[in-house]
């Protein structure tokens, strides 16, 4: 495959890298401090058509795909994850359930909305007791007349304090769980029932919010229904498919902050009468960052281009959330050491990505989770 960004891409990058240092960066750190990306802030990136990236034409998005989305992922990861994470909830796994999912009619009446961003989405599948194993949900779904009543308790939900509408997986039925017992819903959260409960204290990625989500009788008609009765899993599996692909996307960009400010750090630090870029210790340590960053770079662009082009990329994707979420930690791991002590000081931005890297190996699948997806595959279909 060709590496060359098209002109359309190269556009994207630019617009998108321009204003992640002139707008995102300056604020980046008031967004931790504040617990809170600014509300003009989703609007500004609406009125550049962020949102839109990867909702095709015909449905008011600029048709870009995966590719276009983990571009810009990429890019507004370099100054502040928790701007990425809170794009991504809506851009990435919340909107595309209803590409993935929805009928024609469907698409037409929400995607616009949300290509926009007047219309704010987030996904909403794991429970207390279901994250890694999701068919172990407990939230039911039972038909009444035109509607279906949804009932039950969403944790971990990013973005889902801000959404207008939500994309829930629910069971339909409990006998057959995973396999044909679960349902997809495109939820409004001004639906009577419906309530945000309590949002999560984390280590990282402190801007954004992860809140939990109750359903007390909450009716949801069937024309928000996404896909058939009993096939939401598949929904929820091919949108995690695409999510872990921009999550990959957010951990490329994180992890050329980090480098780039270890080189600048490496060949600004003296020690022992040289810069400690001169030492071998540290030189080896950059180097296997830059060819780490290398290989998820290719990676993600070229499961993207699968993507894009209609082609099988469900294993490939599991292995470059992987590959990338365990990098970035070596990586941001490897920026703390060679900035030293100011690497664990909260004054300088290192000690901030080592804290906001390290639940890329937890959230949209653990590690553990993608070489379970891989080594089926891989048993399945070959090596
Ligand atoms: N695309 C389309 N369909 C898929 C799919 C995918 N990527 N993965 C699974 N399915 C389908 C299967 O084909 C199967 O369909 P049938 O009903 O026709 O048989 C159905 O979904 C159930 O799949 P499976 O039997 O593989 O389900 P399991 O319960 O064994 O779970 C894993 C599979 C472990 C891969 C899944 O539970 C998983 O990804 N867990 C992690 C969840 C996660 O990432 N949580 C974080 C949420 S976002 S923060």
């Amino acid at each position: 495959m060709n590496f060359t960004e098209t002109d359309e891409q190269e556009m994207l990058r630019g617009m998108a890298r321009d204003f992640t240092n002139e707008v995102i960066r300056p604020m980046a750190e008031q967004i931790e401090v504040d617990h809170s990306v600014p509300d003009s802030l989703l609007a500004q990136m609406g009125e550049l058509g962020f949102y839109g990236v990867a909702i095709p034409e015909e449905f008011g998005g600029s048709g870009l795909g995966e590719t276009g989305l983990c571009i810009v992922m990429e890019e507004l990861t370099r100054a502040s994850f928790s701007v990425a994470v809170t794009y991504g909830a809506h851009a990435s796994i919340g909107s595309q359930a209803v590409l993935l999912g929805g009928t024609d009619e469907q698409k037409s009446r929400f995607l616009p909305g949300m290509a926009t961003g007047e219309v704010q989405c987030a996904y909403a599948l794991s429970e207390a007791d279901a994250g890694s194993d999701p068919g172990a949900m407990h939230t039911t779904a039972v038909r009444d007349g035109d509607d279906w009543v949804l009932n039950g308790e969403k944790v971990w939900i990013t973005h889902g304090d801000r959404a207008q509408l939500i994309a829930v997986y629910a069971l339909t039925d409990k006998a057959k769980g995973a396999r044909g017992g679960i349902t997809a819903f495109l939820v409004p959260t001004d639906s009577p029932g419906f309530a945000i409960g309590k949002r999560e204290e984390k280590m990282g990625q402190l801007g954004s919010s992860t809140v939990t989500l109750a359903f007390d009788d909450v009716r949801v008609p069937d024309a928000n229904r996404l896909g058939e009765v009993g096939r939401g899993f598949p929904v929820a599996m091919q949108t995690l498919d695409r999510g872990r692909l921009a999550l990959a996307a957010n951990c490329l960009g994180c992890a050329r902050e980090a480098h780039s400010l270890s080189v600048i750090h490496a060949n600004q630090r003296i020690s022992f009468g040289k810069p400690i870029g001169q030492h071998q210790g540290i030189q080896w340590m950059l180097a296997d960052s830059a060819t780490e960053i290398y290989a998820m770079e290719s990676m993600i662009y070229r499961t993207a281009d699968l993507c894009d082009r209609g082609q099988p990329y469900s294993r490939e994707s599991a292995q470059t959330k992987l590959f990338a979420t365990e990098a970035l930690d070596k990586i941001v791991d490897r920026a703390v050491q060679i900035h030293g002590g100011m690497g664990y000081s909260a004054e300088f931005p290192v000690e901030r990505l080592y804290r906001d890297a390290r639940v890329t190996r937890i959230y949209e699948g653990t590690s553990e989770i993608q070489r379970i997806v891989i080594a089926r595959d891989v048993l399945k279909s070959g090596a």
